[in-house]
């Protein structure tokens, strides 16, 4: 029988109202022991909460009790809704720490009961996971598509059909053993095969714009020195966050800042303008400025207008093209590049509109997107390896390989939503939890 676990559930620090939540089997013991009875199931009910050693009153607070395996563990479990103060909490933890049967839960560890009771399952755990840390509505919104199983709805779906695709196969292989039978499974299976393979392809083919939602996307602000590049990154950032000045070589750290561009968290990073020749540091800051633009989802390369066009933007990067400092031109720029002044004001809207466009763009904000992490990307990967080993070689592949090539895609879909050999992620997975979820 497992222990029984509690943890303060709400934020640290004074409050209005903390919660403190309990699963396991001394949740009913606990409520009689502490408030003189159970509360009736999924009712909040006002409690006096006492300290079952030497009776004192702990706090009033709201409880509530869902008896498992109706609860998000699947256990029994309470709640203590009480105030928020440090001493009530004070109080109420440690008369729990002293209440034999429980224990304080470790990080994630109401969660990994979820999981293990089947509750939930791994692409919903870590879904779970990103709708705590989300701070943008972006990464709220997919978030909570994969927590509600967004992509966990098609694992099944396609596990139901390769398995039911793994039973013709099967099938094929005992009756062969019975010499007189010539069916040939690869008939039935190669279209269902390749269906569910056009899925998964399908799902892989997002440019990784899932990944880039939850971690946010890079955009470097770069160009030669003196182009107002550091102008800019304040501009965007509504702060001072890096000085300005006319003296060309500034700027030699790299600067980062963090913004909501559309619902799309961004870095936006600021750096040495590139040149050769300067000073050693310089040279350095420019090194770093190479790296960091090697690194970047989109570059806006900034030069003056009135240089406009002589330095070439770094190749292969994806590039944003804008002519600084429109209002020394005596006419309008004929280049392609959006001009803008900082000085004037012109362009600047364009500017964020083309911004916003383009990152949520390169974070996937359409419905589609369904991927979130490496390791989510791993297992699909691998599940469309088998499948292509299986339906590229047509008919001619032994049956006996073909269901060896169906047990490698299933068990692929099994680690992807964590039914099989998943002891080592779960570890790394539930750590990054705060406690008391
Ligand atoms: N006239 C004009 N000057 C600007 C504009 N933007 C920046 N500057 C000036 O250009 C110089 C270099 O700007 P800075 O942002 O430090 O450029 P960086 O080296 O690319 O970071 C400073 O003197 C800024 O005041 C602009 O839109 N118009
Ligand atoms: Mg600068």
């Amino acid at each position: 029988m497992s222990d029984t676990i509690f943890a303060l559930s709400s934020g640290q620090g004074r409050a209005g109202v903390a919660v403190v939540r309990l699963s396991g089997p001394a949740v009913r013991e606990t409520f009689r022991s502490f408030g003189g009875r159970i509360p009736p199931e999924r009712r909040a009910t006002l409690l006096s909460l006492r300290d079952p050693d030497g009776g004192d009153l702990i706090d009033k607070g709201l409880c509530l009790y869902f008896q498992g395996p109706r609860s998000f563990t699947g256990e029994d479990m309470g709640e203590f809704q009480v105030h928020g103060g440090r001493a009530v909490l004070a109080r109420l933890l440690d008369a729990l720490t002293n209440s034999k049967g429980l224990r304080p839960a470790e990080a994630g560890e109401f969660t990994k009961r979820a999981f293990l009771a089947g509750k939930r399952d791994l692409v919903e755990v870590e879904a779970l996971a990103d709708v705590i840390s989300a701070e943008t509505r972006g990464q709220l919104k997919l978030a909570q598509r994969l927590a509600s199983g967004g992509l966990s709805d098609r694992v099944g779906r396609w596990r139901k059909e390769l398995v039911s695709t793994m039973s013709l196969v099967e099938a094929a292989i005992d009756f062969s053993d019975e010499a007189d039978v010539t069916t040939d499974p690869s008939v039935d299976v190669a279209p269902r095969v390749r269906r569910v393979l056009g899925e998964i392809e399908e799902v892989l083919d997002d440019g990784g714009r899932g990944e880039r939602l939850r971690e946010g996307v890079t955009v470097a602000i770069a160009g030669p020195p003196n182009a107002g590049k550091s102008t800019l990154l304040n501009l965007l950032a509504r702060r001072e966050a890096a000085i300005v000045s006319p003296f060309a070589g500034t700027t030699r750290d790299v600067i980062e800042v963090h913004l909501d561009i559309g619902d799309v968290p961004v870095t936006l990073v600021d750096m040495a303008g590139l040149r050769e020749g300067g000073d050693v540091i310089e040279a350095i800051g420019v090194t770093r400025a190479q790296e960091r633009i090697a690194k970047s989802d989109l570059v806006l390369w900034l030069e003056p207008v009135t240089e406009s066009g002589k330095a070439p933007p770094p190749s292969g990067a994806n590039i944003l093209r804008l002519n600084t400092k429109a209002d020394l031109a005596c006419a309008s720029s004929t280049s392609d590049a959006l001009s803008i002044s900082a000085v004037t004001g012109a362009g600047l809207t364009e500017l964020h509109d083309c911004l916003i466009s383009h990152v949520r763009e390169l974070a996937g904000m359409d419905e589609s997107v369904l991927i979130t992490r490496a390791r989510q990307r791993t297992a699909l990967r691998n599940c469309a390896e088998a499948l292509e080993g299986l339906s590229s070689q047509n008919g001619a592949v032994a049956i006996e390989l073909q269901a060896e090539h169906l047990r490698g895609a299933l068990r692929a879909l099994g680690r992807l939503v964590g039914s099989v050999d998943v002891e080592e992620v779960l570890g790394e997975i539930f750590a990054s939890f705060c406690i008391g979820k």
